[in-house]
């Protein structure tokens, strides 16, 4: 079963047209940009909210970047594997990713030969699923479990988490 950040906390019913921003530094590519757009699609296919890039990083309502280490707020990443990636509750924003991950895109985890391999949509659909204010959920099937298996792709909402997102938003 699905759950929530203590307190419940939600985006307000006034912003539900949110706007992602990307780290300038970073300079992502498209392919990546397109993995977090294509995981943001799939929670705004089932809650009235729509969420769009903004080419304004310091203007985003989420601001999403690659970190390593230490990165200034107080919870540091720790190389290959252990936190993948960390999203903090509504209406913070923030999203931040390992940037010591074997970070693969698209299909290509199911081919790949590296055992660190973590697939990028699945953990940002994951992630955003915090971002919304989703806890952890006990059903295995879904993307807010806890745990994933290494070289698993997992990006389709179960029926716990569009349950759990729709009776927030
Ligand atoms: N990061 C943890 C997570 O997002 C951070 C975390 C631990 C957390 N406890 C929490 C966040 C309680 C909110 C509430 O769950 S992680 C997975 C999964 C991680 C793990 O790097 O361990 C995914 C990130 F589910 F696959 F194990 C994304 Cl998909
Ligand atoms: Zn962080
Ligand atoms: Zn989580």
């Amino acid at each position: 079963h699905y759950s929530y950040f203590p307190g419940t906390p939600r985006w307000p019913s006034n912003r539900r047209d949110l706007t992602y921003g990307f780290v300038p530094e970073n300079q992502l590519t498209d392919d990546v940009k397109q993995v977090f757009a294509n995981a943001f699609g799939k929670w705004s296919q089932v809650i009235p909210m729509t969420f769009n890039l903004s080419d304004d990083y310091t203007s985003a309502d989420i601001k999403i970047g690659f970190f390593s280490g230490d990165h200034g707020d107080g919870e540091p990443f720790d190389g290959v594997l252990g936190t993948l990636a960390h999203a903090f509750s509504p209406p913070s924003g923030r999203f931040h990713l390992d940037s010591a991950e074997n970070w693969v895109i698209s299909s290509d985890i199911t081919t790949s030969t590296l055992s660190s391999a973590v697939d990028l949509e699945s953990v940002a659909v994951h992630e955003i699923g915090h971002l919304l204010g989703l806890g952890h959920s006990s059903v295995e099937d879904a993307i807010m479990y806890p745990t994933i298996s290494s070289g698993t792709r997992k990006v389709e909402l179960a029926g716990d988490d569009v349950e759990g997102i729709q009776a927030l938003y």
